[in-house]
């Protein structure tokens, strides 16, 4: 029987899921993030859907694919992946690759630098396990932008970039709350839809292709804002998002509502915490630092066996 084998550690980061796939990958040649990923789209594609899809994976898992670095300042290269296709940037999956890496006897506590096809970031792995991720610098683009939710009626919000385009609400639509997970995932992409027949797209042309919705803290002592977010695909991140938290930085400090340093903690769905801060740049831009827990919770081979119809996923 010809077998082949793909290792993959798991994780998970405040809830949301992150299989990095470690040894038996195609060789996908030298270049940056940026050509990696294009040439994993191109070549690579039954991995995504061998990986995420079941009978191995499920619909909301995350994939990360260890990559050579080109910068030897960094420690590895990644190239996020999910349901729908690959990803832009992904901050809780960097805290489960550091973790995955810490694991692998990679990497121990201190400082390191990951190359990503939005940019180099840096992540910091604390003694007390914890991760904290500089992210690439971020901004408002638009505010107040108006759109037409099909079956919600007008919802006014704010676009933004945080390693990935989003469209943050406040204000509107169902109750944060688990309990309200159909309500709250058919709004976001009716949202999502809307900002498409609106014509809004990101400053570079991009589909705006996450939706954050923001509600009052379960408990004010422990966060100080709750979100749902919904990511391409049709699913919601079980984690606060890291790159949600960046945006939702981005345009407080943009505001006036957050100052350098300042500590705002994002609460998830599940009631998990990010802590994020800015350092301002110019153009109202920011450099967030977003920090949460992840950890390893599974070491596995994937076999891609000939025979099995459903070795490249089921769909
Ligand atoms: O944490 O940045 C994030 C993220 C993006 C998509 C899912 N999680």
């Amino acid at each position: 029987m010809d077998t082949n084998k793909i290792k993959v550690i798991d994780s998970h980061t405040a809830g949301e899921p992150t299989r990095v796939v470690v040894g038996g990958a195609p060789d996908l040649g030298t270049g940056n993030m940026t050509d990696l990923r294009d040439r994993f789209e191109e070549k690579a594609h039954w991995l995504r859907t061998a990986l995420l899809s079941e009978p191995r994976g499920f619909k909301a898992m995350v994939g990360a694919l260890l990559c050579e670095p080109v910068d030897t300042k960094c420690v590895a290269g990644v190239i996020f992946f999910n349901n729908s296709g690959v990803l832009k940037g992904c901050i809780h999956g960097t805290m489960g690759l550091i973790k995955t890496l810490e694991f692998m006897g990679r990497i121990s506590t201190g400082t390191h630098y990951i190359e990503t096809p939005v940019g180099m970031i840096k992540a910091e792995l604390k003694p007390d396990g914890s991760v904290s991720v500089t992210n690439v610098p971020s901004y408002r683009y638009l505010s107040n932008v108006e759109i037409e939710v099909k079956g919600f009626g007008k919802v006014l919000g704010d676009v933004a970039w945080g390693g990935n385009w989003f469209y943050l609400i406040e204000g509107y639509g169902p109750e944060i709350k688990l309990s309200n997970l159909n309500e709250l995932s058919s709004f976001s992409i009716a949202a999502m839809e809307a900002l498409e027949v609106a014509n809004v797209f990101g400053d570079d042309g991009s589909k705006i292709d996450h939706v954050e919705i923001f509600g009052p803290p379960a408990d004010s002592l422990k966060s100080d804002s709750s979100n749902f977010v919904m990511c391409p695909g049709g699913e919601y991140d079980r984690s606060p998002c890291g790159t949600g938290t960046s945006a939702k930085l981005a345009c407080l400090h943009t505001s006036g509502k957050l100052k350098p340093g300042q500590i705002w903690r994002q609460s998830g769905i599940l009631g998990t915490i990010f802590e994020g801060e800015v350092e301002p740049l110019e153009d109202q831009k920011v450099i967030p630092t977003v920090s949460g827990r992840a950890w390893v919770n599974g070491e596995t081979n994937i076999m891609i066996d000939p025979s099995d119809p459903f070795r490249f996923g089921i769909g």
